[in-house]
């Protein structure tokens, strides 16, 4: 019993409660109005783009959609009613993942976490953010391609993307290098 009062608390605290509310775009009551206005990429798995690594992506999560809310008390430690959109990885086994963000302009409640099927982002979750901000690490068990949702718990913002080089494949180079030059 205490355990599920530490959890609803800890989802009844994310997000920020004294911020001003702004205006968000909702799929469940805009349909119609998302038909006629602009759908950016990775706003639906089905435009989702690829995330390479060392890349850096800035977007705009004032132009996405809720479409995916992995919900409280799973996967992730509270509900993200807010906008977000998906990048695709391809990953190796082993690989050292590490996913980055900084909200450039904005209040955005950043929250992050993977999935190996799209459409199913709860049932398939692997790892999530812990708090907002937090970024994720994880070394994956097995390789192929993952789902990485970057959603909110309500407001927007404008957040940077990084998915780091793993950290494995760079000593490895660096050592080689050294094993040559010294
Ligand atoms: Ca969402």
């Amino acid at each position: 019993m205490r355990a599920f009062s530490m959890m609803l608390l800890a989802a009844l605290i994310c997000g920020s409660p004294l911020a001003a509310k702004t205006p968000r775009l909702d799929a469940t009551d805009l349909d119609q109005a998302r038909e006629r206005t602009r759908v950016i990429p990775g706003d639906l798995c089905s435009t989702a783009t690829a995330l390479s690594r060392g890349a850096t992506v800035e977007i705009d999560l004032c132009q996405a959609w809720n479409d995916y809310d992995p919900g409280a008390f799973g996967c992730s430690s509270c509900a993200l009613p807010g906008p977000e959109v998906v990048y695709t990885l391809d990953t190796q086994a082993g690989e050292q993942l590490r996913i980055v963000t900084s909200v450039s302009a904005g209040a955005a409640d950043v929250r992050l976490y993977l999935a190996t099927d799209c459409a199913d982002p709860l049932g398939t979750c692997l790892v999530a953010s812990a708090t907002g901000g937090a970024g994720l690490d994880i070394t994956l068990v097995q390789g192929g391609a993952l789902y990485l949702f970057v959603d909110t718990t309500d407001e927007c913002g404008t957040v940077s993307v990084t998915r780091q080089e793993a950290a494995s494949t760079a000593s490895t180079t660096w050592g080689a290098l050294k094993a040559i030059y010294y």
